[in-house]
């Protein structure tokens, strides 16, 4: 019985990570990155623990066992070393995944505006194409969003793709995403915004190059006119 319910408890807590917005499920390189970091904290933090909750069973049951290891050992290894090792690591991985999320000395990419304004998402193709609440990717490929604001600090997250940034007014962010395959996405706002910033999401699609290409058009002034209807063009 104990089982049974072990397994459903478990079962049921895993499905709550599915879904359109879920970081665990990465379809990414950086969202890729942050969801195993997400597995080390998990399966490290849970392996403290229960050393820690073993150390404290020691105190009650064998006092003396820890007596024999000394004070001044155990505060130096468990409050010192330990600690320092563990958030050096978290920190180096921390720095790195940082370096792949944003644009960091790396090669050119397509780049597309994102502005957000309360509280939609207003996102700007090289043609000129634009498209409200809807962000068009070719899939397989770097792309840049190039992130502002017109009036509040919003923040950008599409949680399988990649981390978040802030769209900042007056001010220009970039984030770097890449959508392994073509799929549908979800995005949101994750920075409270005002009253309509829960329901501030959007969608993204990635497509094949070609099918992003007919989408958004050509890099150039022309396509706004021959932008197809129901594509999420404005
Ligand atoms: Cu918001």
């Amino acid at each position: 019985m104990f089982r049974f319910g072990a397994i459903a408890a478990g079962g049921l807590a895993l499905s709550a990570c599915a879904g359109p917005l879920s970081a665990l499920q990465p379809e990414g390189p950086a969202a890729r990155g942050i969801g195993t970091l997400w597995w080390v904290m998990l399966a490290a933090g849970t392996a403290i623990f229960l050393v820690v909750a073993s150390v404290l069973m020691l105190a009650f049951v064998r006092p003396a066992w820890l007596r024999r290891f000394g004070e001044a050992r155990l505060i130096l290894w468990g409050g010192l070393v330990v600690p320092l090792v563990i958030l050096s690591g978290l920190v180096t991985a921390a720095l790195a995944l940082g370096e792949r999320v944003l644009v960091v000395g790396r090669g050119e990419a397509l780049r597309i505006e994102a502005v957000a304004r309360q509280w939609t998402w207003r996102f700007r193709y090289p043609g000129g194409y634009e498209t409200d609440d809807l962000l068009h990717l070719p899939a397989g490929r770097d792309v840049d969003i190039v992130l502002t604001s017109e009036d509040v600090i919003h923040g950008f997250w599409v949680p399988r793709l990649g981390g978040k940034l802030d769209a900042i007014p007056g001010h220009v962010n970039v984030i770097r995403l890449r959508a392994d395959r073509p799929g549908t996405y979800g995005g949101v706002c994750a920075e409270y915004c005002g009253i309509g910033h829960a329901p501030m999401r959007f969608s993204v699609e990635a497509h094949e190059p070609d099918a992003f290409a007919r989408i958004v058009g050509p890099s150039d002034d022309t396509r706004q006119d021959t932008a197809p209807d129901g594509e999420g063009g404005q």
